[in-house]
């Protein structure tokens, strides 16, 4: 004591006290924002109600950090404008009737029915989300496969993460990330793509970080502004936007050229070296350099670099998916470790930063690009194998996939598609070009929002709004960024007359009339067991997504379980899952050989001119999660950032004559969006970042094109011209604003 009070020279020293919280029972849960997967403990008090949370620190992988969003989390269960009721109205100007829950799903069930008797099965749509349990995604897609059998079923990871499953299916010929963050304390080298993840997956960051401190090695960011990543970086390429294929294919230009590749991986797992060889040709650094902005003698500094490093990995996330080379883009991030025999060993991948929670539980389970488990509907052997576990005829199901969410809103807009079913999204303030989405709405003969919140922005075009439970009030379990399977315990009841999705799920099967045939598990741990089953392979076949041998109670005990995870294992006794796929270099394609793709750029963006002078790029901070329908309702939180603010350079301000704290109105094609200057050399003077977390501001202006495989938009990329607003008129807008 002595010590201490020497060491702080104060004698009367007045401790930080911690209120007593009187915790009696502690429940097991994954955070519900992004997809670094922390497991977070919920304090309940003996009137069960939850007065505190934790980090888990025998969790593999937060080791009892979590973020701020994570932290304040807990806050979401009471927070302000959660639904309570079932609300239902014949038309969008008229006032909200509160509904029983019967009636509400029955109204529902007889306008499906009715929209596609009229104009047929597909005129239905149903867009769901990367936020749900997996049980939910599990048993949206029987519904919707099943039951309503529309094709036209997507989810938001369209805006998301569906260029970097095109890029693992189009290489490895099935989904799934092959590496894990345990690769940071292996590997030589780390490249990172458009991806920041100090904010957006802090505790991702925190692994690198500490991995880093430990023993040092190269980190290469690529990204037109400088993130906080780049800051951290030991080289930091502030590319062109949207010339990412440019950089990688000159990279492997030299590293071809230079005899650097790992010619015997090639030779033993790779097909099509000569074509990429030849298409490479074309990208010599001097080239090169003109198109992506970096300068000939960096990109042979870093191909060497990371063709040298004994293991080098590659991490992106939406600076390359949200790209109309996404797709391209994710080809040739694992084009370049193929080539350098990079994928499958400790410190050695090609490993896509996922985006929500459970976006990874959606792509394997939801059915929404094809049959659970990455099923495929184009193969009749799959079509086959879940029909008869479902108990439903083969030929219910279509032969391929249907309409994506960014073709749907299309559909919707020439009139093939008249109602629709929006399950824990917000797409009018989350997708491109608001004005357009806005037109496309006001169609829609019926629409259902099933949401947590009644006050999201998207609401206001709906005739029927289910009031969702969120979270901790449910039970099941999400899929990490590592394939991690994490469990999310029940530790409270569903808020009002709110109700678990699953609830609503299974609720509006009974009205459809092939449920009378199948199973409908009424707890999401019997759905989990069903999962298991479908998950297991037949004869001859090969499935890395296996979790047949989990159940929720090894997976909390473990928190978390890597798949493949298959039951002989469990009944070993071993009970760790596998860090890693392909560490044999045995694909899932028909040859098991990796098909290396080569990519051709074209510059088909809209790229700033005389009279759009600036780059609008878009993105993230770490406190607010995206439309802000949760983060937004914080108080703790939405302090750091209430307002709709843009990044601008302070040389690009000062020619305009704006300061720090001014409003500027952008204007691009689409429209026009007011936001504050916040000035940073974050960005270069020819570009702007805003934040997307704001209704009403960077989506009004963005163009959105599509990669032509994924269908995903280039949220990043368009052009923008500014000028002055006058600041009484837009500090008045901007207190009649949402805010919370
Ligand atoms: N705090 C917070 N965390 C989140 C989320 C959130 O809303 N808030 N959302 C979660 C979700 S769903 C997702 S998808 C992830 C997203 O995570 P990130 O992708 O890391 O986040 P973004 O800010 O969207 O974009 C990252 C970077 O891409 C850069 N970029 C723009 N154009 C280009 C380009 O042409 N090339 C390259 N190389 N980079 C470019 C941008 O400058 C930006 O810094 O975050 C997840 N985590
Ligand atoms: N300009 C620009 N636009 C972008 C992006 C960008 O970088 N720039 N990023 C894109 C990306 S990567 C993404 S992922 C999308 C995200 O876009 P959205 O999915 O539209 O955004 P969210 O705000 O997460 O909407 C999710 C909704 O689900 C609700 N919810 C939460 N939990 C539950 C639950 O358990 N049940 C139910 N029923 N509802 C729940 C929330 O209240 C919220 O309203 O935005 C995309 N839009
Ligand atoms: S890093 Fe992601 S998963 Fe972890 S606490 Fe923060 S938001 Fe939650
Ligand atoms: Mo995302």
């Amino acid at each position: 004591r002595q010590t201490i009070r020497m060491l702080f020279g104060r004698k009367k020293r007045n401790p930080i006290k911690i209120p007593e919280k009187n915790v009696s029972e502690w429940k097991y849960s994954v955070c519900n924002y992004c997809s670094t997967g922390c497991s977070i403990e919920l304090g309940l008090d003996d009137q069960g109600k939850v007065v505190t949370s934790r980090g888990v620190a025998d969790a593999d992988v937060n080791r009892g950090k979590l973020c701020i969003k994570g932290i304040l989390e807990q806050e979401l269960f009471e927070s302000p404008g959660r639904g309570t009721v079932p609300l239902l109205r014949d038309n969008t100007d008229d006032a909200w009737q509160p509904s029983s829950w019967d009636d509400t799903l029955d109204r529902c069930a007889e306008k499906i029915k009715s929209i596609q008797q009229q104009y047929g099965p597909d005129s239905f749509a149903v867009v769901s989300t990367g936020q749900l349990l997996t049980e939910e995604f599990y048993t949206l897609g029987k519904l919707v496969r099943g039951c309503i059998g529309t094709n036209n079923y997507d989810g938001n990871t369209t805006l998301c993460m569906a260029s970097a499953v095109s890029g693992y299916k189009r290489f490895f010929g099935s989904d799934g990330p092959p590496g894990c963050y345990e690769d940071f304390e292996h590997t030589e080298c780390l490249m990172a793509f458009g991806s920041n993840l100090p904010e957006q997956h802090p505790i991702i960051y925190w692994r690198l970080k500490e991995a880093r401190e430990k023993r040092h090695f190269p980190m290469i960011v690529i990204d037109p502004r400088v993130t906080m990543l780049a800051q951290w970086a030991d080289i930091h390429l502030p590319i062109t936007p949207g010339t990412d294929v440019v950089l990688l294919n000159s990279m492997m230009y030299v590293i071809l050229n230079e005899g650097l590749e790992d010619a015997a991986y090639i030779e033993a797992h790779t097909e099509g070296i000569e074509a990429l060889r030849e298409t490479v040709s074309g990208y010599d650094p001097k080239t090169a350099q003109k198109i992506c902005g970096i300068d000939e003698d960096t990109i042979r500094n870093v191909a060497r670099i990371y063709a040298k490093a004994g293991s080098a990995m590659s991490i992106w996330t939406m600076g390359i998916n949200q790209s109309t080379h996404g797709s391209d883009g994710v080809c040739n991030i694992n084009n370049l470790n193929l080539i350098t025999g990079n994928i499958g060993k400790p410190g050695g991948t090609s490993l896509s930063i996922t985006g929500q929670c459970n976006a990874m539980g959606t792509r394997e389970w939801s059915s929404c690009s094809g049959l659970p488990g990455y099923r495929l509907l184009e193969n009749p052997k799959h079509r086959e194998q879940v029909a008869d576990f479902w108990n439903v005829d083969s030929d219910f199901f279509p032969e391929k996939v249907g309409l994506k969410q960014t073709d749907i809103f299309p559909a919707i807009e020439t009139g093939q598609i008249k109602g629709m079913w929006l399950v824990a999204t917000n797409p009018l303030t989350s997708m491109a070009n608001q004005g357009r989405i806005r037109k496309i709405m006001e169609k829609l003969d019926f629409l259902i929002v099933q949401d947590v919140y009644q006050d999201v922005e998207t609401v206001e075009f709906a005739h029927a709004y289910l009031p969702a439970a969120v979270w901790a009030e449910k039970q099941g379990c999400h899929t990490n960024t590592e394939r991690r399977v994490n469990l999310t315990r029940n530790a409270l009841p569903a808020y009002a007359d709110s109700k678990p999705d699953f609830w609503i799920f299974n609720q509006m099967a009974k009205r459809f009339e092939n449920s009378k045939r199948m199973q409908f598990p009424d707890d999401t741990e019997s759905a989990f067991e069903e999962m298991k089953q479908l998950s297991k392979a037949e004869e001859g076949e090969r499935r890395t997504l296996d979790i047949s041998g989990m159940s929720y109670d090894l997976i909390e005990a473990k928190r978390g379980i890597q798949w493949p995870y298959r039951d002989e294992k469990a009944s070993a006794g071993e009970d760790k899952g596998e860090p890693r796929l392909y560490t044999d270099g045995v694909f899932q394609t028909p040859t098991g050989k990796a098909k290396l793709i080569c990519v051709n750029f074209v510059n088909n963006n809209e790229c700033p001119d005389d009279e759009y002078p600036f780059w609008m790029n878009s993105g993230r901070v770490v406190e607010h999660f995206h439309t802000r329908t949760r983060t937004g309702k914080i108080g703790n939180i939405n302090k750091f950032s209430p307002t709709p603010y843009m990044e601008m350079n302070p040389d690009a301000a000062a020619k305009m004559g704006l300061k720090a704290g001014d409003y500027v109105r952008a204007i691009s094609r689409r429209g026009d969006a007011v936001a504050m200057v916040q000035l940073t050399q974050r960005v270069a003077p020819n570009m702007v970042f805003i934040p997307f977390h704001y209704h009403d501001c960077v989506n009004r202006l963005t163009l959105g094109l599509l990669d032509p495989y994924s269908r995903q938009p280039a949220f990043k990329q368009c052009a923008v011209k500014l000028e002055r607003v006058d600041q009484a008129e837009a500090a008045e807008l901007n207190k009649v604003r949402r805010q919370f």
